[in-house]
Order: C-alpha cells, then sequence, then structure tokens
C-alpha cells in the first residue's frame, strides 16, 4: 500500500524510512506532492501536531498519511521547548542555533538535573477518517558540549542514561534501537501490518 509521510524533514524520513524497512508500504514525502501547502504547528501538543500534519496529508493527496511530530523536553526548563524544538532559536530547521541556544539556557546547571527526553508523537490517518497516535519517549541528559555528527537536531548533545556517546556518536541503527521515533514507529510498524 502506498502512504505519504507528511514531512520536509529528510533526517526524519531517512530514519522512518529505515525503520518501516520490511513492511510492505511504499512511502513518498511532501517533496512528491507539488501542491501541498504546509499546515502551520499551531498544536498545544505532539499530537496535536501530528495530526494536523496527517490530516492536511490526507486532504490533499487522499493517500493514508503518516506525520511524526517531535521534539526534546528538558527537566530543568520545565519541558521546553518541546513542541518549539524545531524553531527555538527563531529559524526553523537551524540545528546548531538551536542546540546552542538551549546548551546556554541550561548552563552550569550539575549532571543531576540535566535529565532531558525525546518525544515523539506518530499520527497516522486513513482516507476514511480513522486516526491513530502512538507515542515513543527517550530519556536521557544533557551533556555540556556538542560531540559527534550522526543524526541530526539535538543529537550531538544528548546522551541516554547509562551511555557514553552522545546520539550523535552512536550509529544509525544503535539510535534507532532506542530512540524516541524508534519506539513509536516500531509500534506504528505493527499496527500498520495488522491493518
Ligand atoms: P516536519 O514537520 O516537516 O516533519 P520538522 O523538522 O519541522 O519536520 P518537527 O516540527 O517535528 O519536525 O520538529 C522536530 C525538531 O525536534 C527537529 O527539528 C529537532 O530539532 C528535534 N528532534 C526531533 N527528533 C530528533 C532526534 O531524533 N534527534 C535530535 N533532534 C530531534
Ligand atoms: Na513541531
Amino acid at each position: 500500500m502506498k502512504y505519504l509521510l507528511a514531512t520536509r524533514n529528510k533526517k526524519k524520513l531517512e530514519e522512518l524510512r529505515r525503520i518501516l524497512v520490511g513492511l510492505d508500504v511504499d512511502i513518498v514525502d511532501l517533496d512528491d506532492v507539488p501542491s501541498y501547502v504546509e499546515v502551520p504547528e499551531t498544536g498545544l501538543t505532539f499530537a496535536d501536531n501530528a495530526l494536523l500534519k496527517a490530516r492536511e496529508g490526507v486532504k490533499h493527496t487522499g493517500l493514508p498519511t503518516i506525520a511524526d511530530d517531535s521534539g526534546i523536553a528538558v527537566d530543568a526548563l520545565n519541558g521546553m521547548p518541546g513542541v518549539f524544538s524545531a524553531r527555538w532559536a527563531g529559524k526553523h530547521g537551524d540545528d546548531r542555533a538551536n542546540l546552542e541556544l538551549l546548551l546556554a539556557q541550561v548552563g552550569d546547571v550539575p549532571d543531576e538535573h540535566r535529565g532531558a527526553a525525546f518525544v515523539c508523537a506518530a499520527a497516522l490517518v486513513m482516507p476514511d477518517g480513522r486516526e491513530t497516535v502512538i507515542h515513543g519517549e527517550h530519556r536521557g541528559r544533557l551533556v555540556r558540549a556538542p560531540r559527534g555528527t550522526n543524526g541530526f537536531g539535538y543529537d550531538p548533545i544528548f546522551q541516554s542514561d547509562g551511555e557514553g556517546r552522545t546520539n550523535a556518536e552512536m550509529t544509525p541503527a544503535e539510535k534507532d534501537a532506542v530512540s524516541h521515533r524508534g519506539k513509536a514507529f516500531r509500534e506504528l510498524a505493527a499496527h500498520l501490518a495488522a491493518i
């Protein structure tokens, strides 16, 4: 079956394709849908935004549509940047500026207060109106300086609990095995296989 993945983030697309590999699904993204006009992500939760994106995809293409909304929630900042993660420093998708601002805001707080979680909401909207949202979470902490070049976004400053490397120092497969997106999309894959 053909699905639309309602994203313009190629790094995310790469991860999703990797995680959904093995399923009998043909995935196109928004670059294959010229008529698509991006919806403002006005939701207050990851689930709301994932549903906004997935519903818009169905509206424009009639295809069953999957969308991911995700971000990082930092304990010392009361859960921020959360749904604002992609544009925390002002410009959408400026990963370097976003992570540098976040590190500056967290400052020198001690290790035991540097906890953070990556959060993902994966939405599936079917043309007949059925909707599913699945959450995934990945707990860890913020390091003090960026390390590594794999992944994207805040990966260079995030370390899993009990792990000595940042996400950006792990291989793609190692990240998928523990990541918020890996967890949510493996569960979604099981759901897709059953419908
Ligand atoms: P689409 O809306 O087109 O899917 P986007 O990049 O705008 O792409 P989001 O609104 O969901 O996606 O924002 C996600 C942001 O959260 C992303 O830009 C990163 O800053 C951060 N993020 C999400 N998942 C991440 C991951 O696995 N590793 C590091 N940072 C991540
Ligand atoms: Na978002």
